[in-house]
């Protein structure tokens, strides 16, 4: 039997019979920012990032993948590139691959012992996320950033740890170029 497969995964399209759509605005995340939302001048309704995923298996399948695209729109918070809530995964030893498929960005990785550090995103570069890393993306171009992402289906996502403590380190607009500075 051949069949026609079941996703499409074709440059920045995500397409399969049931697609999730995440829409994340100003006013959904304006807390991960250090600038306060006061100072920021920015629409509560600005959509900050949208990320389209495919489940082929039910969440929490040990052994399943669920693939996913997000699509960062561009722009700061006071100089803070727009980003990504970031996370560690539920079950902490679970990585992740991410992949640059438009524009460009960075990926901010944090260990448990609170080390940051960060790669460049662009088209084609591949990214391994190693288990126990808190991983967050932030759109560093003029344009939209997108990049695809393949995570275990039982990995799940501790948001709470990072909205407590944020990273140690956050990306800013330095002079016209992404800097990674501590955290004030
Ligand atoms: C990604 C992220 C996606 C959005 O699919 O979930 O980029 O970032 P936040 O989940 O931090 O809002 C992933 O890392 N999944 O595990
Ligand atoms: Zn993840």
């Amino acid at each position: 039997m051949i069949v026609d497969p079941k996703i499409i995964w074709k440059g920045k399209l995500l397409k399969s019979d049931e697609v999730d759509k995440q829409v994340r605005t100003y006013d959904d995340v304006k807390n991960i920012f250090i600038t306060s939302a006061s100072l920021a001048q920015i629409d509560k309704d600005q959509i900050i990032y949208e990320v389209e995923s495919v489940f082929p298996v039910p969440q929490n399948t040990e052994g399943g993948l669920f693939v996913g695209i997000t699509h960062i729109h561009p722009g700061t918070v006071g100089d803070e590139y727009f980003m990504t809530k970031g996370h560690f995964h539920q079950i902490r030893n679970r990585s992740e691959i991410y992949y640059g498929i438009e524009g460009e960005g960075m990926l901010i990785l944090m260990d448990e012992q609170r080390n940051t550090w960060a790669e460049r995103m662009y088209p084609g570069s591949l990214h391994y996320i190693h288990g126990h890393i808190a991983h967050r993306t932030a759109n560093t171009g003029a344009t939209i950033f997108s990049f695809g992402a393949v995570w275990p289906a039982d990995a799940g996502h501790d948001y709470d740890t990072i909205s407590e403590h944020g990273f140690s380190k956050i990306l800013i607009k330095q002079n016209g170029a992404p800097a990674l500075v501590d955290r004030p």
